[in-house]
């Protein structure tokens, strides 16, 4: 009897624990990203979110300063591109590890940004020089997030 129950909690465990990894894996993460028309990096980093599983929808526009101004992120701290991820902005070639820390930690923040656009960084070409500075952006002066 004892084991009757031991295995139908097993089998119900493992369909709970199945549904909930096909469940994620099933249904693409929808991102929008915003980038000037002639921005070939931009269009590298997206193809790297694809990669890495995201539906991502790009939108060129001539409006990228003031779009990524009114999303939280001041002219000194604006990546090249700017996406919507669930609730998120992400600017710039942020590395997919920041991107899924973002999506899974969900801060009571409006979203990321790696300014500029520094070599070795997904999209970018070339050898890493160094660790990125990935700022948070908040309210406030944005702030470390992390470093990658
Ligand atoms: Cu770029």
């Amino acid at each position: 009897m004892i084991k009757k129950v031991m295995a139908f909690i097993t089998i119900g465990a493992f369909i709970v624990a199945a549904s909930a990894f096909y469940g994620q894996e099933a249904v693409a993460k929808e991102v929008t990203l915003y980038k000037n028309p002639q921005c070939g990096c931009c269009e590298s980093y997206a193809d790297y979110l694809r990669e890495n599983g995201f539906a991502v929808t790009v939108e060129p526009t001539h409006d990228l300063v003031p779009m990524s101004k009114k999303a939280g992120i001041s002219e000194d701290f604006q990546g090249c591109h700017l996406a919507f991820i669930d609730d998120f902005v992400v600017s710039g070639h942020v590395p997919i590890d920041t991107v899924k820390k973002l999506l899974s930690e969900r801060p009571n923040i409006k979203g990321v940004t790696l300014p500029g656009m520094p070599t070795g960084s997904p999209g970018m070409g070339g050898p890493k020089t160094g660790p990125f500075t990935i700022y948070q952006i908040g309210d406030d002066q944005p702030t470390i997030y992390t470093t990658e």
